[in-house]
């Protein structure tokens, strides 16, 4: 057997044992022994004139062979891929969106923000003196980003009482991966937790969501020197739904807790 019986002989056997059983002793139109069909043809075995090892097989399978030659699996892969990936989602680009307006509330008060305190405004700037105004923070605490921040509690002359501070946004259809970040101060005259601030999440009408720091949220106890960050990931997606960012402050008749907070965000993902 020469080199070039030898590689045919290759090439057959890499196409796959069938076809090489059924050429033995045939010719070399490709006939088998007893003249009948082979499915290899015979231009297969056409060696590179260079190196002598036959160019890469495109095996030719013919239509219709004859009923006795079974179909070679070895062809069966059918190998044709697609060169062109499907184009879903080709122009979405992930894009992280603020659902607030006015989220660090240095626009000052107003909508889309909603106050409701009896003590009067709790969206506050900073204080450049000694004289704390109505629309002014403690000189103490300046705010986390100036010049306007929230401020409630603070007061205990009016027995026990809420503030509440709320904006409703709109939450994307196909939105995800929503997040509740912000900072607060806290700082407080009571030795235990007799004044509460919760954080949450409500329908458009104001019905409960969801409440961050458990049920009760943080209280008299939390205190902090400064500014200090927080973050929630909502256990809902609310994707297209119109909910509201709620804060509120439940204090007693007695000992001041204030609760200042600012740089709010309410984020999600979205498709652009
Ligand atoms: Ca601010
Ligand atoms: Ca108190």
């Amino acid at each position: 057997m020469g080199r070039t019986s030898a590689s045919v002989f290759a090439v057959a056997l890499a196409l796959g044992g069938c076809a090489t059983a059924e050429n033995a002793g045939g010719d070399a139109a490709g006939n088998g022994p007893d003249g009948s069909f082979s499915p290899i043809d015979a231009a297969v075995a056409t060696p590179d004139a260079a190196s002598g090892i036959p160019d890469a097989p495109v095996p030719v399978i013919d239509a219709a062979p004859p009923a006795d030659v079974p179909t070679p699996t070895v062809f069966d892969a059918a190998v044709i891929i697609d060169a062109a990936p499907p184009a879903i989602d080709a122009a979405c680009t992930p894009t992280i969106v603020q659902l607030l307006v006015n989220p660090a509330f240095d626009l000052g008060p107003g909508a889309p923000w909603v106050e409701a305190s009896p003590a009067g405004q709790m969206i506050r700037k900073q204080n450049p003196d000694a004289v704390l105004d109505a629309d002014e923070l403690p000189m103490a605490n300046p705010p986390h980003t100036p010049i306007w921040a929230a401020w409630l509690g603070g007061y205990d002359s009016f027995g026990s009482e809420v503030d509440t501070l709320h904006q409703a946004f709109v939450v994307p259809v196909g939105a995800t991966n929503l997040q509740i970040t912000g900072f607060r101060w806290f700082q407080s005259q009571e030795s235990g937790a007799f004044d509460f601030a919760r954080l949450q999440l409500r329908t458009s009408t104001g019905g409960l969501l969801e409440t961050f720091v458990g049920a009760g949220g943080w209280s008299s106890t939390d205190v902090t020197a400064t500014w200090q960050s927080f973050a929630f990931a909502p256990a809902g997606s609310y994707a297209g739904q119109t909910i509201r960012l709620h804060i509120e402050a439940e204090v007693d008749f007695s000992l001041q807790t204030d609760f200042f907070f600012d740089s709010l965000s309410v984020t999600a993902t979205v498709c652009l």
